[in-house]
Order: C-alpha cells, then structure tokens, then sequence
C-alpha cells in the first residue's frame, strides 16, 4: 500500500489530469495515486527561468504532501526541477520523470534517444543526462518543436512530428528505446511504442512503478548529510510563506 502525490510543476489542470490518468493506469492495486499542480508559477515549463520560477510553488506541494503523510512523490516535468530540494523537504523518495525514464530505458537498451518539446528545452535533458550518469545510453537528444500547451491541440500534429523524430532516432541514432521527454505526451506513450516498434518510456508511468518499488522496499529518502531537512530559516518578503519550519 503506497499513496504517492504526483506534481505536475506546471499550472496546467488539463495536463495534470493528462498525467494523473497515466500514473492511475499502471499503479498497483493498493496504491493510491494523487495527482496536483501549483496555483501560482509558469503554464508551461520551456527553459531554464521557467524551471527556476516553477521550483517554489511545487516545493509548497511537497511540503503539504509531506504534512499530510504521503509515502512517495512524483515531479512530473521532464527537467526534474527542484528534485533535488524536494528530496530535503521529503521524508519518502521523490523522482523525477526524467530521471526515472532514463534508468528505465537503460535497463532496457543500451541506447535510447529523447524525443522532447522544443529545441530549446534540449539543453535541459543534456545536463540530466550528463548529471545522471547517462552518457553512454543517450544517444541523441531530439525535440519535435511543439510548445508544450500545443501537445493538447489535437491540430496542432504533434502525435505525427513526435513520431517522425522517433523514427529518425531508430534510422540514424540507432536507438533500441525512445525516452518521451515531456510530461504531457504521457497519454502518447502506447500508440506510439506499437505504432514505431520499439519500446517507448513515458517518465510519469516509470516514475510511479519506481516509487511503488521504493516504497515497497522500505526505502525512504536519507537524512544524513544533504539531504537533511533544510531546517527552521526566516526568508523575507513574497518568499516568508516559504520560509523552512523544520
Ligand atoms: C516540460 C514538461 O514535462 N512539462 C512542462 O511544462 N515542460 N518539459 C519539456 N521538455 O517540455
């Protein structure tokens, strides 16, 4: 029995219902899944300010999941912004859906190629991958160049582009496994793996199953060293309601 909170760090309802149907399709019986975003912060996640801006609001959602004893937390936005600070606030595991789609695929295949949003978010999955230790499974980074709201505009033909990168990533990338690099293109993941013929791994599912196992292993996250809790702080102005309290 888990009950893991899944953030999606954008303030898009819509996508977060997007998500929260993905984790609910693979979540074990007794887990109970629930899925929440910020009132306050960026639509959309597209670059390095949004990342930043976004960090706030959905640590405020960890420190309420935490408050109200939830056993596990997802951060379902392909950069993983503010994981790391999240894993202070948390007593249980947190993953990010980068993070959690790129182990997945490594045990998988021994090359796998993203297929994300916009080019410029490329950057954002380079310096995951670098910082995860990833190199030597990612092939290539590939952005379709659909903006992130546009992936719910049924006109907007993203299901093709995303498709055309992840056939381009078999042809010349040579890559055994395609890592969907946004959290929005969760409800893509089925039709495309059968449609392309390799597997596809969608963060927000890969992320659950981790968390799922985690929790089942008793693993919580470790106290010792940095990722303690950040401990009772004043900040100032805007940011007092952030202020740390243990
Ligand atoms: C994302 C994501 O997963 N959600 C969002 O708003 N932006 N990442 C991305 N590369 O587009």
């Amino acid at each position: 029995m888990a009950r893991i909170m899944v953030i999606n760090p954008n303030t898009t309802a819509s996508m977060t219902e997007t998500i929260a149907e993905a984790a609910r399709s693979v979540a074990a019986p007794g887990t109970e899944i629930i899925a929440t975003n910020p009132a306050d912060g960026p639509v959309s996640i597209e670059n390095h300010y949004d990342e930043a801006m976004s960090a706030a609001a959905m640590l405020q959602e960890v420190r309420r999941g935490e408050a109200e004893g939830y056993d596990a937390f997802v951060i379902a936005c392909f950069g993983d912004p503010g994981l790391i600070a999240a894993r202070e606030v948390a007593t249980g595991p947190v993953i990010g859906i980068a993070e959690a789609a790129m182990h997945a695929a490594s045990f998988i295949a021994t090359k796998f190629s993203v297929v994300t949003t916009l080019t410029r978010t490329c950057i954002i999955a380079e310096h995951l991958v670098r910082n995860y230790g990833m190199d030597h499974f990612c092939a290539r980074i590939r952005a379709c160049d659909v903006p992130v709201l546009e992936l719910e505009n049924e006109e907007s033909g993203a299901y093709q582009l995303i498709r055309e990168e992840c056939l381009k990533a078999i042809a010349e990338d040579g890559a055994g496994a395609i890592v969907l690099g946004c959290g929005g293109m969760a409800d893509l993941t089925a039709k495309l793996q059968a449609d392309i013929g390799i597997p596809v791994i969608d963060g927000v599912t890969a992320a659950v199953k981790l968390a799922e196992a985690l929790v089942g292993l008793g693993l919580k996250t470790s106290k010792r060293g940095d990722l303690d809790y950040p401990g009772p702080k004043k900040y100032t102005g805007a940011f007092s309601q952030y202020a740390p309290k243990s």
